[in-house]
């Protein structure tokens, strides 16, 4: 059982003004922020983050809307916090998020569906890395 999850809230989620109602959803849910920025990727950075998906049908157009604006990135800590945090933010496409989802609130469609969260232990740490020196670790 990992502690320590990795998330993105996305450039639409951010474009709509819903960078608190998300972060208040987050420490209700009994997350700890570890380390948090907000920043942006490039087409190129965003590329290197979902390279696992470069064979997928939508990689070009998920790069495109992940460098599309700024975001705000977090390395959360909680008990069971990889499965805990993907209970949270409900299924890739909204229209399938349970009631009370992130997703659920504030995603509009499967492609801009306004949070990233890690889905190993593995990927979480390597997600994390990506962002974030030691020294940016609380
Ligand atoms: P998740 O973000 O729930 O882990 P994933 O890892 O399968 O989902 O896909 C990564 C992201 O790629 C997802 O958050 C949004 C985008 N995506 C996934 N399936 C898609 C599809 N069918 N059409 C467009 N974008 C998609
Ligand atoms: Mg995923």
């Amino acid at each position: 059982m990992s502690n320590r999850t990795f998330t993105m809230i996305k450039p639409d989620a951010v474009r709509a003004g819903n960078i608190g109602n998300i972060l208040q959803m987050i420490n209700a849910a009994g997350f700890r922020i570890v380390a948090m920025k907000y920043t942006h990727l490039t087409m190129t950075s965003a590329g290197k983050f979902y390279e696992i998906h470069k064979e997928r049908p939508f990689y070009g157009e998920l790069c495109e809307f992940m460098s599309s604006g700024p975001i705000v990135a977090a390395i959360l800590e909680k008990d069971n916090a990889v499965a805990d945090f993907r209970t949270l933010i409900g299924a890739t496409n909204p229209a399938n998020a349970a009631e009370g989802t992130i997703r659920k609130k504030y995603a509009a469609s499967v492609g801009e569906n306004a949070v990233h969260g890690s889905d190993s232990d593995e990927n979480a740490a390597i997600e994390g890395n990506f962002f974030f020196s030691e020294l940016e670790r609380f």
